[in-house]
C-alpha cells in the first residue's frame, strides 16, 4: 500500500490527475485550500502549501509528493512570492522533515518561456528564460528541487507541463497540448522510476504539430505519450480561426504569457 499526496488538488491538473492516478494499493491523499469530498481510497486535507506545520504533518507516511499546488497564471509578485515560491520551498521542507523521499514539481514551459522556435526541440536543459513572474516562480522551484536533491538527497523530478487541459484550448495547444491520460502516464513514470536523482522533463503529448521540446528525458524515466492533439484539430481551428504561422503567439514558447498585456505592473 503506497500513499501519495498531492498539493493543490481541487485545481485544474489536480482535477484531472484525481480519477487516474487512483489505485486500488494507493491512497492518495488530496491536500488543497478549496474544500474536497474524499472518495474511496482518498484521504482530504484542508491547508495552504504555504503553512510548514500543516504541510509537515500532510506528509507523514507519505511515499511521494505531487506538489501541483499554487498560482497557476501570472499574477501580482506579492502572490507569486507567497504561494508559489515561499510555498514550494514549503512543500520541499516539509517533505524533507517528514522523511518523504521523493516530490514530483509541476513546473512550466514558462520557466522558458521567452525561447523562440530557430532554438526548437528545446532540451530540458534549456537555461531559465520566464516569461512573467509566474515563471519565475516555476525556475525558483526548479532551483529548490535541485537544493533538495544535492543537500538533503531527496529525488526530485521537474516536469515543465505545456498545456494540459482535457481538451486543446486554443490553436497553439495543437503543438503544446498534455492529454490528460498522458499527464497520469507521465506521472506514473515519475513515481515508478528507480532511484531518478534530480531531473528535469518536459510534460506534453505525441503531437503532429509538436517538436517544440524534446521528449527524451521523459521517455528516459518510461513516459510513453499515446495522445495526439491533431485529433482536436478541426474542432479547435474552427471555434477560434487558424492563426498562420507568423501570429505572434508562436513567437516564443510561451505564446501569450509573453504579450504586453501578461504585464500585471503595466
Ligand atoms: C501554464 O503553465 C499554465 O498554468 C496554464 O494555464 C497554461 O497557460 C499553460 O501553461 C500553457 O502554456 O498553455
Amino acid at each position: 500500500m503506497s500513499r501519495i499526496l498531492i498539493t493543490g488538488a481541487a485545481g485544474g491538473v489536480g482535477t484531472l490527475l484525481r480519477p487516474r492516478l487512483a489505485r486500488p494499493d494507493r491512497t492518495l491523499r488530496l491536500l488543497d485550500i478549496a474544500e474536497l469530498e474524499p472518495r474511496e481510497g482518498e484521504e482530504v486535507l484542508r491547508a495552504s502549501v504555504t503553512d510548514l506545520d500543516a504541510m509537515t504533518k500532510a506528509c507523514a507516511d507519505v511515499d511521494a509528493v505531487v506538489h501541483l499546488g499554487g498560482i497557476s497564471v501570472e499574477a501580482a509578485w506579492a502572490d507569486i512570492l507567497d504561494v508559489n515560491i515561499h510555498g514550494t520551498r514549503t512543500v520541499f521542507e516539509a517533505a524533507r522533515r517528514a522523511g518523504v523521499p521523493r516530490v514530483v514539481f509541476a513546473s512550466s514551459n514558462h520557466a522558458v518561456g521567452f525561447h523562440t522556435p530557430d532554438e526548437y526541440p528545446l532540451g530540458a536543459d534549456t537555461p531559465p528564460l520566464p516569461d512573467t513572474y509566474y515563471g519565475v516562480s516555476k525556475v525558483a522551484g526548479e532551483a529548490l528541487g535541485a537544493l533538495y536533491h544535492h543537500r538533503y538527497g531527496l529525488d526530485v523530478i521537474c516536469i515543465r507541463i505545456l498545456t494540459c487541459f482535457p481538451t486543446p484550448p486554443n490553436p497553439r495547444a495543437l503543438s503544446t497540448w498534455l492529454s490528460p491520460d498522458d499527464c497520469a502516464r507521465l506521472l506514473e513514470a515519475c513515481l515508478a522510476a528507480p532511484s531518478p536523482g534530480y531531473r528535469i522533463v518536459h510534460g506534453v503529448s505525441r503531437n503532429t504539430r509538436g517538436g517544440w521540446v524534446t521528449l527524451d528525458e521523459a521517455a528516459a524515466l518510461g513516459y510513453d505519450p499515446q495522445d495526439d492533439a491533431e485529433v482536436h484539430a478541426a474542432a479547435v481551428l474552427a471555434e477560434h480561426g487558424d492563426p498562420g504561422p507568423d501570429d505572434p503567439v508562436f513567437a516564443h514558447l510561451g505564446g501569450p504569457f509573453t504579450f504586453p498585456e501578461f504585464d500585471v505592473d503595466r
